[in-house]
């Protein structure tokens, strides 16, 4: 592979912002400096343009099983989507079936993924079913394997949720070995009367699902969370984060010296519970867990990425098509046509995030650049174990780039986004600040509308059990 040199963008870490050249060797960056010049390198000119350490997205569902709904991106479209978004990095799920053994989820997913995606990729274990052999094998997932976080809800009763005795084995054990462990916070055995009431009482439009799932529910398996991961002296990172009341959990968490960390989601810095209000069942689009929140809501989520209180913005992308057609009604909202608890529970957004984010955020001057680095890139590569391969601009890091033009007006729309998805939660919306160019470990994966990555040349990532400090 050719020496590359990216020259005179502008470079925005999570602390610098400065004009220089980059120098790529090998895939990794070689020097970053004024006036580089390689001869034989492959140069690209960069003036006018951002150039952002790749996105590093730690929350994404791709060809994940929900029941007998699967999500519509295969790990080929939904990495191809990423890339498009400036997302060079992810963080999928490996999900237990009950009676599988930890390493074997991994291995099968891994074996599905890694001949298909177009950019890095790490998993979270998601844990069903937490047996004593299970516990047994998370150190060597951690140390040999590199999956050092480990996903659980606290919500859907006889499907994904786990008690709180397992949630607490589990966070002693990874805690020993430095792992993370990621919790789905919502009080599921209450939600399931909420739920089990709306449908007695004849009420199965989506908008139920955001009226079966309340705020304080949140906040309440939040709490329980953190508490929980106090006692057993490690970090806790809830996913997801929606509701101020929740927020305020993990604020005073934090106050206290408690390492309790969050993401929160575009979808909740940016639409409100009135989108449950759109009439027939085109709302159900909205139909991802936790629910839209009201608005006042959103001040506090901003709020929080300010302060700090929340760390990292994911996307949750969790697609499922509104039509049952072309794909099927496995890939499809209709499985819940005429019942709200049987829409698949989910939403799409990889490819959203940095424009979203930058447009609605930096550019209203909610968050600075270096702010908005930080949380797409910086501190979910610290957070997981991936930094400084990953969500830095600095010698020997892996060279992914994104160029970033700050000032390219374009519309969202599911007719020009690359998932499978048929709808975008953003339609029309109009934002400023688009991805021009990303490189994958120095090789360029995306060109304007063009995607020039391969199936199969991302990598599986080991990550290392640092986690947490960041
Ligand atoms: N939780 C997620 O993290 N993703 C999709 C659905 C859910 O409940
Ligand atoms: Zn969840
Ligand atoms: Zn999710």
């Amino acid at each position: 592979m050719s020496d590359v040199l990216i020259q005179g963008g502008r470079i925005i870490t999570a602390v610098d912002d400065y004009v220089a050249d980059i120098l790529i060797h090998d895939g990794k960056i070689e020097a970053i400096g004024r006036s580089l010049s390689v001869e034989s390198a492959q140069t690209y000119d960069a003036t006018g343009l951002f150039v952002f350490p790749g996105g590093v997205d730690v929350h994404t569902h791709m060809e994940s099983s929900q029941g007998p709904a699967i999500t519509c991106d295969t790990y080929e479209t939904g990495t191809i989507s990423a890339a498009f978004g400036g997302t060079t990095t992810i963080i999928d799920f490996a999900q237990q079936e009950k009676g599988e053994s930890a390493k074997a989820t991994f291995d099968r997913r891994l074996e599905l993924a890694e001949p298909q995606i177009g950019i890095d990729v790490g998993f979270h274990l998601i844990l069903t079913d937490v047996r004593p052999e299970v516990l047994s094998e998370l150190p060597d997932l951690i140390n040999q394997d590199g999956v050092s976080s480990f996903k659980m809800f606290m919500a859907y009763p006889d499907i994904l949720m786990v008690d709180d005795a397992s949630i607490f084995r589990t966070m002693r054990t990874v805690g020993t070995h430095g792992g993370m462990v990621n919790l789905h916070a919502e009080n599921g055995a209450v939600i399931q009367v909420l739920i089990e009431e709306a449908l007695a009482q004849g009420n199965t439009s989506p908008k139920y699902h955001a009226l079966t799932r309340p705020r304080i529910m949140e906040a309440e398996a939040t709490h329980r969370a953190i508490r929980l991961a106090e006692l057993a002296e490690i970090p806790v990172y809830i996913v997801h984060l929606s509701s101020e009341e929740a927020l305020q959990v993990v604020v005073e968490a934090r106050d206290r010296g408690i390492p309790a960390f969050a993401e929160t989601c575009p979808h909740y810095l940016f639409l409100t519970i009135e989108k449950y209000d759109i009439p027939g069942f085109e709302s159900a689009k909205y139909v991802m867990t936790p629910p839209l929140r009201e608005h006042s809501c959103q001040h506090a989520l901003w709020r929080g990425l300010r302060f700090d209180d929340l760390q990292i913005v994911s996307t949750d992308h969790c697609p499922f098509c509104l039509n049952e057609q072309p794909l099927g009604i496995n890939y499809s909202k209709q499985l819940g046509k005429n019942d709200f608890s049987k829409i698949p529970n989910g939403a799409p957004g990889v490819e959203l995030r940095l424009t979203l984010l930058y447009d609605g955020g930096v550019r209203t001057g909610k968050i600075t650049l270096n702010r908005f680095v930080q949380l797409v890139s910086t501190a979910p590569a610290k957070m997981f174990g991936l930094f400084p391969r990953k969500g830095a601009i600095a010698v020997g890091s892996d060279a992914d780039i994104v160029l970033f033009d700050p000032n390219k007006t374009h519309t969202l729309s599911a007719a020009t986004h690359h998932s499978r998805v048929d709808y975008s939660l953003f339609e029309g919306r109009e934002v400023t600040g688009k991805v021009e160019k990303v490189f994958l470990r120095g090789e360029l994966i995306v060109d304007g509308d063009r995607y020039l990555g391969k199936s199969g040349k991302g990598q599986y990532l080991k990550r290392s059990a640092s986690g947490a400090i960041l």
